[in-house]
């Protein structure tokens, strides 16, 4: 009896370990591509940026490839916003997963939620060169114009 149970319990050990090991990995990988969560003492510059409505105030950021930024961002638009770093595969995938989830809070590492009024900061360590975006991913609000390039050198 004590065998069967201990037999039965490995696979589930397992599985769950395997089931927990995949999500751990499954929101990192893509990271990589533009970079990684950077420590606000190691930020080289500071960029200020505000999410009115439907906008933000630049639409073009250029880095350094290497180089840490402490982005700040102020909502003075009439609704919530959302300010998230990204590759276009990225933001594709989580437009999608709002647009199922409106509801659901975002706090990766690459993302900051602003209500009205709001302002956060977001310390992204850019360690590719390549075209990447910042934006809302809001239901609507990234088609509707909110995003801006970030240009990595
Ligand atoms: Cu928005």
């Amino acid at each position: 009896m004590k065998c069967a149970r201990r037999f039965l319990c490995i696979p589930v050990v397992w599985l769950a370990c395997g089931l927990a090991l995949a999500h751990g990995l499954e929101g990192k990988p893509e990271w990589n591509t533009f970079g990684m969560p950077g420590t606000p003492g190691a930020a080289t510059r500071t960029i200020a940026l505000v999410a009115g409505d439907m906008r933000y105030s630049l639409k073009t950021v250029a880095v350094k490839s290497g180089e840490t930024i402490r982005f700040v961002i102020t909502n003075r638009g009439p609704s919530k916003h959302e300010f998230v770093i990204g590759d276009r595969a990225f933001h594709a995938q989580h437009i999608k997963e709002m647009e199922a989830m409106p509801d659901m809070p975002m706090d990766e590492a690459n993302s900051v939620d602003l209500k009205p009024g709001e302002t956060k900061s977001l310390t992204w360590r850019f360690t590719r060169p390549g075209d990447y975006l910042f934006g809302c991913d809001i239901p609507g609000h990234f088609q509707a114009g909110m995003s801006g390039t970030i240009k990595v050198r």
